[in-house]
């Protein structure tokens, strides 16, 4: 996957060259390009916004550097197949695992992250004619910017991605994976502070475990997440 992101702060997207994420780039599973977008202005302030038409508080993002950075990506996919645009939203579709395992089967993603009151709505307009656009949101509160939820769905993304876990089978019982969430777990010691490993996990008994598990993850999400369960 070739993964690029444009933003006003490109020193937010460090943290993917640690750990596992990092380890994909230097496989080469994955190939990372931030891009700053004031790179794409010609003031000499560098200017990325501008007053909001018909007033308001705060500023909008110009939609001119962002017309420049979506070309500059494009002239890099000659005749090719487009990337599809990841814009990072408050008002965007909810970014759920299935939209995570959508994605990274995709061979070419950018992510927009925007700042202030956002990016002027003609960016994702224009960019629509020119590549599959999906305007996406990490959750139902506000952050400040784009950046912390394109860093939390590349990590969601990438890590699907074959070859970027060492053990791909994790993925299968994980939360969310199957629509329920993840059972408790323990490791050693048997006994902690007068609290005790469940016996049937020191049973040895691979079936009873695996029940108990589903069993626990059943009732952990009636309990927490009854909108996960069907019906
Ligand atoms: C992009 C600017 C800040 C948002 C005025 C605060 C996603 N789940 C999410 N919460 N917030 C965002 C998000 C916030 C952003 C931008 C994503 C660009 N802001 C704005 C509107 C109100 N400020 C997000 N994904």
């Amino acid at each position: 996957m070739k993964l690029e992101v444009i933003t006003i702060f490109p020193d937010y997207f460090a943290p993917l060259r640690l750990s596992l994420i990092g380890k994909a780039l230097d496989d080469g599973l994955v190939r990372l390009l931030v891009r700053d977008l004031r790179d794409f202005t010609h003031d000499r302030h560098r200017t990325t916004d501008d007053t909001p038409c018909g007033g308001g508080a705060g500023m909008v993002m110009k939609p001119e550097p962002w017309g420049e950075a979506l070309d500059a990506v494009l002239a890099e996919v000659p005749g090719g197949p487009p990337p599809t645009l990841v814009l990072t939203t408050p008002a965007g579709e909810p970014f759920r695992q299935r939209v995570a395992e959508e994605l990274s089967r995709l061979d070419h993603l950018v992510f927009a992250c925007g700042r202030y009151e956002g990016i002027d709505a003609r960016v994702p307009a224009w960019a629509a004619t020119r590549m599959p656009v999906r305007e996406l949101s990490l959750g139902d509160y506000v952050l400040n910017g784009g950046e912390v939820a394109a860093l939390a769905m590349i990590e969601a993304i990438v890590r699907l991605i074959p070859g970027v876990l060492g053990n791909p089978a994790s993925l299968v019982e994980e939360s969310h994976a199957d629509g329920l969430l993840e059972y408790p777990v323990y490791t050693k010691p048997p006994s902690w502070r007068g609290l005790d490993v469940p016996e049937v996990l020191l049973s040895g008994h691979h079936g009873q475990v695996a029940a108990w598990r589903r069993a626990q993850a059943e009732a952990l999400t009636a309990r927490r997440r009854p909108d996960l369960l069907p019906g």
